[in-house]
């Protein structure tokens, strides 16, 4: 008999990628693949989340146990969509990703991906450490298109 899997992914967004998001849009674009929101959710382990660069970037940092466990919201995705995601976060360039325990609101646990930085400036831990991340006009997320093109990615890690 042929075997059959059906691949079920399952990401947990945090920072532009939630509903009402800058990056939100390309969760629903249709030609990225498909996306179906499953509910919210919070990460079981405690991650330092920041707001850094002068792009004002959320990002998890991998240093578990520091911070706070952080909310967010969980998506099944496709196979399409989960690449879109990596072309996104620059995947492995830029941001890492690994899974994680996620708690749902059902207080059910789900291993989900989520995208975290592995490899960042010590200082970047003195910023303050948040629960839940939205954009603000205090502290305006820039999205690629507006960013200076002679400062890559890495530099602005040092800014
Ligand atoms: N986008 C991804 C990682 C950080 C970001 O801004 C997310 O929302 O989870």
């Amino acid at each position: 008999m042929a075997s059959r899997s059906v691949a079920c992914l399952l990401v947990f967004v945090y920072g532009t990628l939630k509903s009402g998001q800058p990056n939100h849009h390309w969760l629903t674009l249709p030609q990225n693949g498909k996306s179906t929101l499953i509910g919210k959710g919070k990460t079981s382990v405690k991650f330092p989340l920041v707001i850094g660069t002068r792009y004002n970037i959320p990002f998890l940092l991998d240093k578990p146990g520091q911070g706070n466990q952080i909310e967010g919201e969980i998506y099944e995705v496709d196979k399409d969509m989960f690449a879109k995601l990596d072309e996104l976060e620059e995947y492995p360039k830029y941001y890492d990703r690994q899974q994680q325990e996620i708690i749902t609101e059902n207080n059910e646990t789900l291993q989900c991906w989520l995208y975290l930085l592995r490899k960042f400036p010590d200082r970047m831990l003195d910023k303050p450490y948040l629960t839940s991340y939205s954009n603000t006009s205090e502290q305006p997320y820039n999205e690629k298109s507006v960013r200076d093109p002679k400062i890559t990615a890495k530099d602005d890690l040092n800014y």
